[in-house]
């Protein structure tokens, strides 16, 4: 069905960390690891993506005087919101969760592994302007339709997926494989930016 050349599946940030147990753990974010494997089938391009932060990261509240997980700080490319110590580069909440399916990934694009900088989404970092070279290997390999599934809905697919669609490439979110955080409303607004951005939601492919 997506077996054509052009289309790449993304699969974003299905990690130990954003599972139930992991340091910022998403609402069954386990969930979508079977239909996610299921889904690989479909696709001939496979790319995933994998958060991973230095010990000193500035998103994590633990690294930011006076502050809490899930607060706001002001920093030079705009507003960041302050997280949980969590997908440490080289730990196990930063690996893959166990059962999903890496063989048939093509290539691995390791994201927010600046200090000072954060990056949900799989193109640009936080800045919207440092990029990660995702955009560089679709180009190369004439892929111009993404499909993307995985965690956390309302901040790295939303973010990779508007940054998509605003690159041109066709882009399409399969909402049932992936699980969302929802932070004050996150999900709502995001919903409502991808659809803005021209992005196609669908439940299932
Ligand atoms: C994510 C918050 C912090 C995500 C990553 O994968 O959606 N969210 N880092
Ligand atoms: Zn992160």
């Amino acid at each position: 069905m997506n077996s054509s050349e052009s289309t790449a599946l993304i699969v974003i940030d299905v990690q130990n960390d954003f599972c139930p147990g992991g340091a910022l753990a998403i609402n069954k974010g386990d969930e979508i690891v079977a239909p996610v494997n299921k889904l690989m089938d479909q696709f001939n391009n496979i790319v995933f993506t994998q958060d991973w932060h230095p010990e000193d990261h500035v998103s994590f509240a633990a690294n930011q005087p006076n502050s809490a997980p899930f607060e706001t700080i002001e920093l030079s490319y705009g507003t960041q919101t302050l997280w949980p110590s969590h997908c440490v580069m080289g730990s196990n909440g930063a690996a893959f969760h166990a059962d999903l399916d890496t063989s048939k990934c093509q290539m691995i694009v390791r994201k927010g592994f600046r200090s000072k900088i954060d990056s949900y989404s799989a193109f640009f970092e936080n800045d919207h302007t440092t990029a990660t070279g995702l955009h560089g290997y679709l180009r190369d390999r004439s892929i111009s339709n993404v499909v993307m599934v995985g965690l956390a809905t309302d901040y790295c697919v939303a973010w990779s997926a508007i940054d998509a669609a605003n690159l041109g490439l066709e882009t399409t979110v399969v909402l049932s494989a992936c699980r969302a955080i929802d932070l004050d409303g996150s999900l709502e607004a995001q919903t409502q930016a991808m659809k803005r951005a021209g992005v196609n939601l669908v439940e299932t492919l």
